[in-house]
């Protein structure tokens, strides 16, 4: 088992720090991170993720849904996956996705330095769509290297109205691959994840690392009002069919069911779409996009069910038109008790108590558990800011993070998983 003397966790973390900084720069705008999915900047960023996979010693390959793959052959078929993402929500941080990306490098950097031949193979996976910020669907590349990508996706346009298909090809891929992208089931013998908290748990414990125990189920609710626009200083406000008032009204009831819960649940509306979208007219026309997240399926389901029914109310009083979709249903998922434990224990060999905590984020693991286990460690964030330009982990942190998933991986025995 390797050992790791506080300098060896120092130089781990400078390293990665100085990577995240690397891929940090890499924007579609100046004065903001904004690294989309299939982009001149995912371009530039995978280029510079495939070169350091190369650097590290594992070979460089991509698929059909432009992930960066570094493998690193083991004695045997099997092979451990480790990833994260390098798209970025609009005004993102730097950490959060990069992080698990970088520690995979580095991590498997460190066997293939060594020359060791571990008994199951690395793959080290860059993927280009988990935040979803680009197109209407989330986590579509590790889904197709679970073998699950939805081919309705291709019709998904941006908001400038290029369809996936469109922007597939330009970036040089084609649809027509993307079943190739699927792991075989035979050789996947578990997914692994590390990634930044993105909430204040480890922080308000004092602790660096934390083993994550279920990632939370998601239900995305598009909720769309159709009223009727009208001059805005001649319609006299009870003869209005204001869409964007009704959005309102539903918003805060969806604020207030949650409350409700005690915490179990929590709902937001962070993107609103309005037309005609001018000062002087009554809204016509308005959708707004529910993100409904509890670690209890029967919470969530029962929050879902009151918000439609009190959304359908709002609508007929209003006299609108109402159409609901879900566009999101992703049930909680686990993380297998083997990959926790041997996590765990990588953990403690370094020093720290591995706190157990779930995740209320989601991430790429929520797909790739329909290929095989999957497992997660968290990284202490400072004030559990995310998804937002003061996202930060220090690099002592980040350092240990490496060193605890090198003990992983050291401690990973594929057997317990041979379906
Ligand atoms: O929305 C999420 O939880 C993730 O950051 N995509
Ligand atoms: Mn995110
Ligand atoms: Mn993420």
């Amino acid at each position: 088992m390797a050992s790791f003397s506080q300098t060896d966790i120092d130089a781990l973390g400078a390293r990665a720090e100085a990577m995240v900084n690397a891929l940090g720069a890499i924007s579609a705008e100046p004065d903001r991170l904004v690294r989309l999915f299939l982009t001149p900047e995912h371009r530039r960023a995978a280029d510079l993720v495939g070169h350091w996979m190369r650097d590290a010693g594992l070979s460089v390959s991509e698929d059909a849904l432009g992930t960066v793959r570094g493998h690193l052959p083991g004695e045997e078929a099997k092979r451990l996956l480790i990833g994260s993402h390098i798209d970025t929500v609009v005004n993102a941080g730097k950490y959060d996705g990069p992080l698990g990306v970088i520690a995979g490098v580095l991590a498997a950097g460190h066997f293939a330095r060594a020359g060791r031949q571990l008994p199951f193979g690395l793959d080290v996976l860059a993927f280009g769509d988990e935040e979803g910020s680009r197109f209407p669907a989330t986590l579509s590349s590790s889904s197709a290297c679970a073998g699950n990508f939805r081919p309705g996706n291709l019709a998904l346009a941006d908001r400038d109205g290029v369809t996936f298909q469109d922007a597939l090809a330009a970036y040089g891929k084609s649809a027509a691959d993307i079943p190739a992208a699927a792991f075989r089931r035979d050789e996947a013998a578990a997914y692994v994840e590390v990634h930044i908290e993105q909430g204040p748990v480890l922080e308000t414990r004092r602790e660096p690392l934390g083993v994550v125990t279920a990632i939370i189920g998601q239900t995305y609710l598009n909720v769309e009002f159709l009223g009727e626009a009208g001059h805005a200083g001649t319609v006299p406000m009870l003869m209005r069919r204001d869409a964007l008032a009704a959005a309102a009204e539903a918003m805060l009831l969806g604020e207030q069911l949650a409350r409700d819960t005690k915490g179990e649940v929590v709902a937001t509306v962070g993107r609103l779409a309005v037309s005609p979208g001018a000062t002087n007219v009554i809204p016509a026309n308005v959708v707004a996009i529910f993100d409904i997240r509890s670690a209890s399926e029967a919470a969530r389901a029962q929050l879902v069910e009151r918000l439609r029914a009190g959304v359908r109310a709002i609508a007929d009083k209003r006299h609108l038109g109402l159409t609901i979709t879900s566009t999101r249903e992703v049930p909680t998922t686990p993380c297998h008790p083997a990959l926790q434990e041997a996590f765990a224990q990588a953990v403690r060999a370094l020093g720290a108590e591995p706190l157990r905590l779930g995740s209320g984020a989601g991430h790429d693991g929520q797909a790739m558990a329909k290929l095989c286990p999957i497992g997660m460690l968290f990284v202490r964030c400072r004030g559990g800011i995310s998804h937002n330009p003061m996202e930060y982990a220090g690099p002592r942190d980040i350092g240990l993070a490496v060193a605890a998933l090198i003990g992983f991986i050291e401690r990973f025995d594929p057997a317990l998983f041979s379906g």
